[in-house]
């Protein structure tokens, strides 16, 4: 372990991987990168289900300083906990989305127990000065459950999606319950102001808090942190493996396909909150109003399937699918195909590359905690002719990134404009705007985010009782 640190556990619905070979998201890349430099114990789901009696033996791998260990769940807990709770209830409601929301008490039975199984057994291998790090809306008890197994250090609970204003958030029948049990974290971190300010006026409308100075809220006689920790991405890291040989690679397939026309790329797991829908409709009204595009410019969506046992991601895939072939069926040539839709996986130095080979990347979700392809779009870039990131204005990245072209991506027009705008901004105007947000991809990195947040949860008793600087 690293000297003069306390040991980091972190955990996290699934757990690793420690390096950058795969095709480890957003959370797996922050959290390697701390836990590496400081020693510790990674904990969470093994990804495997196996039947009742035999899922509470733990599994150990150990990769120099950093333990990862892993349980198994069974299937009724992969059903309600997963696919119930977790991704029909939470997700789509802490994404302003309650149309999509479906609640029932199995599943919220469920999802409280995982949360407790998990912590009784995490709590056997703690030590009391350990720093303990819970992320994301899979695990919102664990906090006041490994209280209750006894652990009487610090605890961080980081929530990577945004979370929705109490007007909605009380939809969900157990919101009182699962704001009050996150009182037993010291720590609560945010990717924007948004969503801590969401948060804070939950726990004083419906719960009678108190906010206090240096984002701290009273409730009774909790007194916790919630404050906001913009994730980043490790920026050198990501340029880096944008002048790869692999990543030169892809750039020059993706370069030989298209030619001399533009390309125009996409990059999200298959959600709907990530707008894509909005998107080819955009794309569609770009070529419709702006007819000098056709032919001259070629629009790739790269949309891994997630979460596909679930009926709105069915939905949502079919939806796409006809979207894609309607745009193609109407404007393409013997020669020209307007929109490529991919499901394939790539790793992050290949992805590196096709994000370098396009001229402008489209990131319009509907909502969305930080959204990191957008940062990796901007590192990515070449100085001497960098692209034009599209924006929306509801991702978290929009605060920092400012000089992104921000549009509504619920407005079709909106997004069309944008893209018109994009693929004619002069190279002067083009560099002027990716300089200010390479700037903030550089500063707000992966490391920043650990390290403020971890620096926070250290010297959180000083604050809790009111000593810290205000
Ligand atoms: P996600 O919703 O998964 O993350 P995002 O932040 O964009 O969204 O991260 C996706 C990651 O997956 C990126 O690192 C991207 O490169 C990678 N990826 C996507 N498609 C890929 C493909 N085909 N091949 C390889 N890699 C691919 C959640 C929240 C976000 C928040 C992050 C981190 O929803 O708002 O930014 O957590 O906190």
């Amino acid at each position: 372990m690293a000297e003069g640190h306390r040991r980091l556990v972190a955990v996290s619905n699934r757990v690793g991987p420690l390096n950058d070979e795969g095709k480890a998201g957003g959370l797996a890349v922050g959290l390697s990168d701390a836990l590496k430099r400081r020693g510790g114990l990674w904990f969470g789901w093994s990804g495997n289900t196996s039947s009742k009696g035999t899922f509470s033996e733990a599994a150990t791998e150990i990769e120099g300083d950093v333990a990862l260990t892993t349980i198994d769940m069974s299937e009724e807990e992969l059903s309600g906990f997963y696919y119930g709770y977790a991704n029909r209830s939470l997700w789509p409601l802490l994404h302003y989305r309650l149309d999509l929301a479906e609640f029932d008490r199995q599943s919220d039975r469920i999802y409280r127990s995982v949360n407790q199984r998990f912590a009784a057994r995490l709590s056997q291998m703690l030590e009391d000065d350990d720093l303990v790090w819970i992320h994301d809306y899979h695990f919102f008890y664990m906090g006041s459950e490994l209280r209750q197994c006894g652990f009487r250090g610090k605890i961080g609970f980081f929530l990577h999606i945004p979370f929705c204003p109490p007007e909605i958030f009380t939809a969900l029948p157990a919101s009182h319950d699962i704001v009050r049990a996150m009182l037993a974290y010291d720590v609560i971190g945010f990717q924007t102001d948004t969503d801590r300010r969401n948060f804070a006026n939950f726990c004083v409308r419906e719960l009678g808090g108190e906010k206090l100075p240096g984002h701290r809220i009273r409730v009774g006689d909790r007194v916790v942190v919630a404050d906001t920790f913009p994730i980043g991405i490790d920026a050198p890291g990501y340029a880096r493996f944008a002048v790869s040989p692999e990543a030169g690679e892809h750039e020059e397939m993706v370069r030989g396909m298209v030619g001399d026309r533009l390309q125009i790329i996409g990059v999200d797991r298959m959600d709907y909150s990530k707008g894509l829908v909005e998107r080819f409709r955009g794309f569609e009204r770009l070529l419709e109003e702006y007819p000098e595009n056709r032919g001259n410019v070629q629009f790739l969506q790269v949309a891994p399937l997630s979460r596909s046992e679930l009926d709105a991601y069915v939905e949502l895939r079919r939806e796409l699918e006809e979207l894609a072939g309607h745009i193609n069926g109407r404007f393409a040539t013997l020669e020209w195909t307007p929109l490529q839709i991919m499901t394939r996986g790539f790793t992050r130095r290949a992805l590196a590359g096709i994000y370098r080979a396009a001229r402008v990347c489209l990131v319009t979700p509907l909502r969305d905690g930080m959204n990191l392809v957008a940062k990796e779009y901007v590192a990515a870039q070449d100085p001497d002719d960098p692209g034009v990131l599209i924006l929306s204005r509801f991702a978290g990245a929009r605060s920092e990134l400012t000089e992104a072209l921000v549009v509504n991506p619920y407005s079709t027009d909106d997004v069309a404009r944008a893209l018109q705008r994009a693929l004619t901004m002069p190279l002067e105007e083009r560099k002027r705007r990716w300089e200010q947000m390479r700037e903030a991809v550089f500063h707000g990195t992966a490391a920043h985010w650990c390290d403020s947040f971890l620096d926070r949860l250290e010297n959180a008793d000083n604050e809790a009782d009111g000593s810290a600087a205000e």
